[in-house]
């Protein structure tokens, strides 16, 4: 079993798979290989598997609802299921990641199409580290022909930001990189901030990317409207229960490969944006305003608080 999954969580956790949209992706994926490859023969043998590469996929990194949420509904067609044969099962697990990578996309999709109505022409725009759900956004609002502008903060310790940038050249998007320390020198000739998120709780908090609780701060002090682009699934139905979305702490060697032997170093990979900074939620079903989130959640996706 861990033939299959362990490459794939030692990507996630060392960032060569980077984002929270693309962890779930992989992490769905890995657990259909195993599905595939794995050689026991009964449902309950079938399931341990299972269990035991959530586990592996899980752990390879802390703050990641989608993932935990994705691979959680896929555990659950097969238990639904009443098949009794890994094989059979292993379809069930097959086509029901589709379904889920089907309705992943089509959020993506909708949450372009009503996020890029916010760009407005001869805008300029903030973002923060590298998420696929703004980029997405934002080169379809270029495809449609509106003129704008985007700074990206480079995003330490390990410069997402340089993604974002050059994935916006690429698509003939006006670019500009900042240090993270520039953002509110920089903030007067901003318009909009638009980022995406790793998790949202049930108080309508975000966690994305360190940094993006300063940004709005500092969005708020100058009277700009920020914007938070994410698929519902992100939100931790843990969090409704009381608890706290765990914040992964990265290794200090990606501050400072070879740093001073007593010197401390602390390197939190998220912060928690208060629902207040935060002018709505761009969600598939919406520009929802934070404290909403939850029902729009339990309307859209009852399963995730069974
Ligand atoms: C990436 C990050 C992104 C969110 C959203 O952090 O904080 O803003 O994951 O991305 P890291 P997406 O590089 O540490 O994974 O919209 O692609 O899900």
């Amino acid at each position: 079993m861990a033939e299959s999954i362990s490459p794939i969580a030692k990507k996630i956790s060392q960032l060569k798979i980077q984002g929270a949209r693309n962890v779930a992706i992989a992490a769905i994926e890995a657990l259909v290989e195993l599905s595939k490859v794995t050689k026991v023969k009964n449902k309950q043998e079938f399931l341990n598997e299972l269990s035991a590469g959530q586990r592996l996929l899980v752990n390879s990194r802390e703050t990641e609802p989608l993932m935990r949420n994705a691979l959680r509904w896929l555990i659950s067609q097969v238990e639904k299921s009443n098949k009794k044969e890994a094989l059979a099962l292993s379809k069930i697990v097959e086509t029901s990641a589709s379904e889920f990578l089907k309705n992943l996309q089509e959020s993506k999709e909708q949450i372009a199409k009503i996020g890029k109505k916010r760009i407005r022409n001869n805008s300029v725009i903030l973002t923060h580290c590298h998420s696929s759900t703004v980029t997405k956004l934002l080169i379809d609002a270029n495809r449609e022909g509106k003129k704008f502008e985007v700074f990206c903060t480079e995003t330490r310790p390990v410069f997402q930001g340089r993604i974002t940038s050059q994935e916006l050249i690429k698509n003939d998007i006006k670019t500009t990189l900042i240090v993270d320390s520039a953002a509110r020198s920089i903030m007067k000739e901003i318009d909009i901030v638009v980022v995406g998120a790793d998790a949202i709780t049930s108080e309508g908090n975000v966690i994305n990317k360190i940094g993006t609780s300063t940004i709005a701060l500092i969005a708020r002090e100058a009277r700009k409207p920020f914007y938070v682009v994410s698929e519902l699934l992100k939100f931790d139905p843990a969090t409704v229960c009381g608890d706290f979305e765990k914040i992964e702490k990265r290794d200090p060697s990606e501050i400072w490969k070879d740093a001073p032997k007593n010197l401390i170093i602390r390197n939190p990979a998220f912060d928690v944006t208060r629902r207040d900074f935060i002018h709505g939620i761009i969600c598939e079903q919406g520009i929802i305003p934070p404290h909403s989130i939850f029902e729009v959640v339990q309307r859209k996706y009852k399963w995730i608080f069974q």
